[in-house]
């Protein structure tokens, strides 16, 4: 089974992989539950190649390849190299299940949906040699039948956080959401039984940082509030708590109980679909949810229990004039939502909002699968398109600026005065371990290169300490986030503008987009503008860019906007 490695995006914690420790963010639950399935009969290996090289002549049966549609590029080129030496290919996951006409010529066996199901059959038609060539699951899978994932099979130290799922589905209904399309409007839970099960196997491979990987955590609050309950009393009776990640969506600011247990079960952090400040943007996108509140208070209540706020922001809604670069600005450093995934709203196929703008014919090229970059698919309507994607840019870069940041962080640091009884057990950087005076020293290294990154660095800590004392150490762990977060602005939103522009109109399956995206870029501008100046050089960049994405980095080798 494979993972195709990332290209670095907002989420890969890319810049960072050496400070933090870790190769990827997250292993590949998918595959290790899909293993889980496997009959014994069969030897399972999975191979994540954001952690390790694949071997294309290893021996084997099959090959399973499961991705994101941020992976495309690298996918189809896995899954064509194992063709060419005569492996059956079989294709699932999230990029199967919004596209799967570009990944059909790419593999032998097509699986759309939810695998539990489909992969046992398949496996069992394999052994009949009557399998079929694309499975779909169209009902919801019952969540007793997903089984806890393979966890020794991943190399678990090489990853920043374990993943337990609880729950399926969502029951709002945003026009842009293609999870409801994947997963449906019904939550589906997991027996609360399976979820302790699933986080202890975690914490004995060594696991202290978790991510609940719902989509919204609150669909289902009796059984959220089941779950965080017996999580929270699993979690007490630990000598270090581990820590969770987990996302929901803004309107469980209603339910104080729920927010005082997401506290009780050491939730640390929190991913809030907040979109826009607009009350139209909302309208429109049927965010009725957020309609209804009070975003800024919502957000405050919810960092009151403790938690760092992350927040996903939508940029290109039809209603969004020039002025929403601005309002989102504002809104964002009022809340104090420290880490902002500000994206281009993107019109993903099989949602209702793509069914919308194919009807209007406003759709102006196919998505791609990275949501932060300076591209979207969508003709907008109350602005230019370069207007919209360069206002985009510039306002993603205003945002990680590092004044910017420390305003925000330290706000959200505010918040927390009134968590009483906090452990502040998270510990970002990893378990505590010889190499975190590695890890220090080389945060510390990235601040003082520059006057502006000390000062920033100082104003943080001491912000932090007049604020909070016992949060410093926190302060100091996300000090290591925040350097992807900057270089990521810097080096990827901030430069590729060009390259997007020209990628609008044309196919991105043809144009590889992910590691190939900034080859191709310097390929375009050196076809636009004639031969470079300095052609030596130009040449030493494309096979800089070459070589660091062979190293699965990326980036332009350009000027850099100062700090
Ligand atoms: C946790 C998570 C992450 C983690 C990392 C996950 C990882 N493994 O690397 C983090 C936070 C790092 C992350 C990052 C990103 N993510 Co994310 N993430 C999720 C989330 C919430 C849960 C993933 C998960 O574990 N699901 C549970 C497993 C069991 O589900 P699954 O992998 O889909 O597998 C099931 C089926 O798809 C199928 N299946 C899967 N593979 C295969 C293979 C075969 C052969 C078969 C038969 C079946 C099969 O069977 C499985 C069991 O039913 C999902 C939403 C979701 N509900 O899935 C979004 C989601 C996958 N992420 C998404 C996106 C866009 C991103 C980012 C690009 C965002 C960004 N701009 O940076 C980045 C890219 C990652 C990177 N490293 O650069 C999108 C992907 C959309 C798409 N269609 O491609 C999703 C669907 C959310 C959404 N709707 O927006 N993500
Ligand atoms: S709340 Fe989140 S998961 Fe639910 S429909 Fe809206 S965007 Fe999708």
């Amino acid at each position: 089974m494979v993972y195709p490695r990332f290209p670095v995006s907002f989420w890969s914690f890319g810049y960072i992989k050496r400070i933090g420790g870790f190769s990827a963010v997250m292993p590949p639950l998918g595959l290790a539950i899909l293993a889980a399935l496997t009959p014994s009969e069969f030897d399972v290996a999975i191979v994540d190649e954001n952690i390790e090289t694949i071997d294309f002549d290893t021996e084997c049966d099959v090959v399973a390849l499961s991705a994101m549609a941020i992976q495309e590029a690298r996918l189809f080129e896995v899954a064509d190299a194992f063709r060419r030496r005569g492996r059956l290919v079989c294709m699932g996951g999230p990029i199967c299940n919004v596209l799967p006409e570009r990944c059909r010529p790419h593999c032998d066996v097509l699986f759309e949906g939810e695998g539990e199901y489909t992969w046992k059959q398949f496996l069992a038609d394999w052994c009949q040699g009557t399998y079929r060539d694309h499975y779909v699951q169209a009902d919801k899978i019952d969540m007793r039948d997903s089984p806890a994932p393979r966890v020794e099979l991943l190399k678990v130290d090489q990853y920043r956080l374990g993943c337990v799922q609880t729950t399926r589905g969502c029951p709002f209904k945003c026009e842009f959401c293609d999870i409801i399309v994947t997963y449906g409007r019904k939550v589906r839970a997991k027996p609360i039984a399976h979820v302790i099960a699933e986080l202890q196997q975690w914490a004995d491979h060594g696991v202290d940082f978790v991510t609940l990987a719902d989509d919204n955590l609150v669909g289902d609050r009796a059984y959220c509030r089941q779950m965080l309950r017996a999580v929270a009393d699993w979690n007490r009776a630990r000598a270090v708590p581990i820590s969770l990640y987990a996302e929901m969506s803004v309107d469980a600011v209603r339910d104080p109980e729920l927010l005082e247990l997401c506290r009780q079960a050491n939730i640390t952090e929190m991913f809030l679909g907040v979109e826009t400040p607009r009350k139209a943007g909302l309208r429109e996108t049927l965010k009725m949810q957020n309609v209804a509140t009070d975003l800024v208070s919502a957000v405050k209540t919810i960092q009151s229990y403790g938690m760092v706020t992350v927040a996903g922001m939508i940029i290109g809604f039809d209603s969004d004039d020039a002025a929403i670069f601005e309002d989102q600005y504002a809104f964002l450093q009022e809340a104090g939502i420290p880490i902002v995934m500000l994206g281009l709203l993107q019109a993903i196929p099989r949602t209702p909002l793509y069914e919308r703008l194919e009807r209007a014919g406003r759709l102006r090229s196919p998505a791609q699968g990275n949501n932060t970059l300076s591209f979207t698919n969508i003709e907008p309507v109350c602005m230019r398109y370069d207007e919209l994607v360069d206002g985009y840019r510039t306002l993603f870069t205003r945002l990680y600026t590092l004044d910017a940041i420390r305003d925000r962080w330290l706000a959200n640091v505010d918040a927390w005065r009134s968590v009483p009884g906090r452990t502040w057990q998270q510990k970002p950087l990893g378990r505590w371990r010889p190499f975190m005076v590695v890890q220090t020293l080389l945060i510390l290294r990235w601040y003082v290169a520059r006057p502006s990154r000390f000062a920033f660095f100082c104003r943080m800590i001491a912000g932090t300490f007049t604020r909070l004392p016992a949060a410093v150490l926190q302060t100091f762990s996300y000090l290591a986030y925040f350097i992807h977060l900057r270089e990521y602005a810097d080096k990827v939103v901030a430069r590729e503008w060009k390259f997007n522009y020209a990628l609008d109109d044309v196919n991105t399956s043809a144009n590889r987009f992910g590691e190939g995206g900034a080859i191709n870029m310097l390929r375009l501008e050196a076809q636009e503008n004639g031969p470079p100046r300095d052609s030596t050089i130009h040449r030493a960049e494309i096979r800089g860019v070459e070589s660091v994405h062979e190293r699965g980095e990326t980036i332009i080798p350009r000027s850099r906007a100062s700090d």
